[in-house]
């Protein structure tokens, strides 16, 4: 079984400085990754190009290779072009990300959610197919004749049109339960920011509850919404969904749901995992607002909770503190303040609170 899941990744050369992540991320896919190979100019036809095509089938021939990852995002005819001249499963960024959701998926909603990406991922390559089995360019291919492959698709269509129906049930309902807090006069925080720089650990130190933590990234699938009290207002703060860098837009599609819990949260409190280098602070940090931006987010009160202090590595906390207000205020963001934390060690949570305190009270003064 382990050796189906033996594979060669495939990576843009110019993502090789993050090429740790997409390990960490291929690995928790449960792929064994047996060779890197970098491309520099991508084929329109095959994305690869003829000489490294041929060195990829000549892997996958010696080791009996039987998947493909490929770390970018694909077009039907890449896909289609790589599975007819290598005989492999042919896996882009967006299914391997999805494999890693599908492993940590606690709730009903998030298993819909995956589905859905998968399936609105598989239709334009399902199209592609039809119009060329059509075309006769493809006798055999999958030994799927055209009726096989047409009762499939409007199956796919089917699944899709009741998975909608049914994540809308589950959103508008989301949307009840937020108004109704808010009619309550509840201020809504959010607790948001890259993938395992402590969110979910932050949750736990200010709600005292014992949810799932892990050095595994994206932990946390499904948001958890919890009220607590901050300076005598009732603050509902909810834990989120990591993000990564260029995350595909078919998974921020199909998760709209866990982020308008962002972009209806009052107040935005992002997670910075102060112990990595200053280069990967600044990658993770702009990946974030980039997001918030992209989901109007950014224009909410922006407190910044500088993480893991207590095993910072040897960066200057200062000039980490000026980079974050530097870039905050390059995004226009409503920053407030940044407090370095440890959420593992609860060092300095109170001077969190107190900074949430601050900002509640002025929203809530707002709101009057
Ligand atoms: N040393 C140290 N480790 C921390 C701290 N906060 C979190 N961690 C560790 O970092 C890892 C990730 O923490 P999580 O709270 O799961 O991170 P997250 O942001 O919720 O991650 P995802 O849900 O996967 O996006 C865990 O192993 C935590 O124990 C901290 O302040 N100090
Ligand atoms: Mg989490």
């Amino acid at each position: 079984m382990l050796e189906e899941k033996e594979t060669i990744l495939v990576v843009r050369a110019e993502d090789s400085n993050n090429i740790d992540e997409i390990l960490s991320i291929s690995r928790e896919a449960g792929f064994n990754v047996k060779e890197i190979i970098y491309v520099k100019k991508t084929n329109s036809k095959c994305y690869l190009g003829s000489f490294q095509l041929s060195k990829v089938k000549s892997i996958v021939q010696n080791n009996g290779i039987k998947k493909l990852c490929i770390y970018d995002e694909l077009r039907p005819r890449h896909v289609t072009c790589l599975m007819k001249e290598l005989g492999i499963e042919v896996i882009d960024k967006l299914l391997i990300i999805l494999t890693v959701f599908q492993n940590h998926a606690g709730s009903r909603e998030a298993l819909l959610q995956i589905e859905m990406a998968r399936l609105k991922h598989q239709l334009p390559l399902i199209r592609d197919w039809i119009k060329r089995v059509k075309a006769g360019e493809l006798p055999g291919f999958l030994s799927l004749g055209r009726y096989a492959i047409d009762v499939y698709y409007r199956h796919i269509t089917r699944r899709i049109a009741k998975i909608s129906e049914e994540l809308d049930k589950l959103r508008i309902k989301r949307s009840h339960e937020r108004e109704k807090r808010k009619k309550q006069g509840f201020i809504h925080v959010a607790i948001v920011g890259y993938t395992n720089a402590g969110k979910t650990t932050l949750f736990n130190a200010l709600t005292n509850l014992v949810k799932p933590t892990g050095t595994e990234m994206f932990t946390t699938l499904s948001p958890k919404s919890y009220m607590i009290r901050v300076c005598g207002i009732n603050v509902v703060v909810t834990d989120t969904i990591g993000f990564i860098k260029n995350i595909p837009i078919g998974i921020i599609e199909a998760f709209r749901a866990v982020l308008e819990e962002i972009s209806n949260a009052d107040v935005v409190l992002l997670v910075v995992d102060g112990s990595r280098s200053l280069d990967q602070i600044e990658t993770e940090f702009k990946t974030s607002l980039n997001i918030l931006k992209d989901i109007g987010a950014l224009g909410k009160p922006l407190i910044i909770a500088l993480n893991k202090i207590d095993v910072a590595n040897g960066v200057d906390i200062n000039n980490i503190i000026e980079l974050i207000k530097l870039r905050a205020n390059e995004y226009k963001a409503q920053f407030i303040d940044t407090i370095t934390i440890s959420a593992l060690k609860r060092y300095n949570i109170d001077l969190l609170k107190d900074a949430l305190c601050r900002t509640v009270q002025q929203v809530q003064k707002n709101l009057v």
